[in-house]
């Protein structure tokens, strides 16, 4: 039987997930894959994977459509992805941080599916992501946020390179592999730059999407013409440098702030 003296006692224990994302703050929702070190190094090549890449951007380019999540932009790094969402959106933050990580997980897990479509199912194991809210104050840790997680994306690709490459061309030990990165970013790229500089942009910096308007000839069926109309897609790019990154994202949320 309903109980108005229960729902009462568990709604006030839920209240700290019962807030709203705060129209004056910008927030970026990241979310990092769960164990994804024994995942990848079971089914995909160290130390990068071009379908493991492909798999987290149509993930991300298929979340971006959803309309109800609004992201004006993401910047996705190993197995991380943040998310930009636009600045006036009213969800609710359990919402954003239950159905986003969820979302990216089945389509994900969809994803890897049509990757294997001729073999019986390999991934024996969803891909599953934590997420966490960040709530930013203004612009300037806006800015912080994405030279943060770049610099994050620059060491752990430039340990990910060393140490693999420790590994499977020097017959190194997992111990004398991880030796090798005890040692300052300056060094390591003195030591290791050459060969690191081989990889693309989106494994040395990560990758960005967001959207960018094109025109398309329609047809008016009142007017019997062809007319033009504006449509949006989602766009991704490798990054190249630092200023690339943020110029992006501010344009990105300065675009949504006009909306
Ligand atoms: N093989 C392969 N591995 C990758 C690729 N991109 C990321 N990874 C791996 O994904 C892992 C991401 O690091 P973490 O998020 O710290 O490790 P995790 O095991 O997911 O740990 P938690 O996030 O704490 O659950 C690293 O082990 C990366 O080597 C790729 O393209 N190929
Ligand atoms: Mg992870």
């Amino acid at each position: 039987m309903f109980s108005e003296e229960l729902e009462f006692f568990f709604r006030d224990k839920e209240k700290e997930e019962t807030k709203f994302l705060s129209t004056d703050k910008i927030y970026i929702v990241r979310v990092d894959g769960k164990g994804f070190s024994k995942l990848t190094k079971k089914y995909f090549q160290k130390p990068y994977d071009d379908s493991f890449y492909n798999l987290i951007v149509s993930a991300v380019i298929r979340i971006m459509k959803e309309a109800q999540y609004n992201i004006v932009f993401s910047y996705m790094q190993s197995d991380e992805i943040s998310f930009v969402i636009h600045p006036t959106y009213k969800m609710k933050n359990r919402k954003v941080l239950s159905c986003i990580p969820s979302t990216i997980s089945s389509f994900m897990t969809m994803f890897a599916q049509t990757l294997v479509s001729n073999e019986p199912w390999i991934f024996n194991a969803p891909f599953v992501f934590d997420a966490r809210i960040v709530e930013l104050n203004n612009m300037e840790e806006f800015v912080n946020y994405f030279k943060w997680r770049l610099g994050d994306a620059q060491g752990n690709s430039l340990n990910n390179t060393i140490y693999w490459d420790a590994i499977l061309n020097q017959n190194k030990s997992r111990k004398e592999a991880s030796r090798l990165l005890d040692d300052s970013y300056a060094n390591k790229m003195k030591l290791y730059g050459n060969k690191h500089i081989k990889y693309p942009f989106e494994y040395r910096n990560g990758s960005m999407a967001f959207f960018e308007k094109y025109q398309k000839t329609g047809y008016n069926p009142l007017t019997k013409t062809p007319t033009i109309v504006n449509r949006r897609q989602v766009v991704v790019e490798p990054i190249k440098d630092e200023i690339q990154l943020l110029n992006t994202a501010k344009k990105a949320l300065f675009k949504s702030f006009k909306k």
